[in-house]
């Protein structure tokens, strides 16, 4: 279940997310923000809906929604949207992102008691990685 992503996360470690957000088309003031951000991310849930609560220095955002419904998800970077979460039979989320003729995918897992997140536009992959606060 998606019980194990639940609690606060801080990142440690991050791999191609400059070259990420370029192919997502987030302008350059934005990157160089998010590429020095550490932000800290709160996986809750209350009842069937799950909230994603990012939290930055240079800025705070959130989305909720429940698995395997879509929904309009505003980003950190100002897109908007349709969104599907899923949990794969691994026990992963998949999060994938639809907007104009463009879709991303975000993967959440656990290893090792680490949260990692792997994010892919057009082939262009990014490794974060969270440790359990
Ligand atoms: C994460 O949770 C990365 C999720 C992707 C964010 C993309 C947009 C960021 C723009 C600053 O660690």
């Amino acid at each position: 279940a998606v019980d194990a992503f639940l609690g606060k996360w801080c990142l440690v470690s991050s791999e191609g997310f400059e070259d990420y957000m370029k192919e997502l088309g987030v302008g350059m003031a934005m990157r160089k923000m998010g590429s020095v951000a550490k932000p800290d991310v709160y996986i809750i849930k209350d009842g069937d809906t799950i909230t994603v609560k990012t939290e930055s220095t240079f800025k705070t955002s959130q989305f909720s929604f429940k698995l395997g419904e879509k929904f309009e998800e505003n980003t950190l970077d100002g897109r908007k949207t349709q969104t599907l979460v899923s949990l794969k039979d691994d026990g992963s989320l998949i999060q994938e992102q639809e907007w104009g003729d463009k879709k991303t995918i975000i993967t959440r897992k656990l290893v090792d008691g680490q949260l990692v997140v792997e994010c892919n536009m057009n082939g262009v992959k990014c490794v974060r990685v969270y440790q359990k606060a």
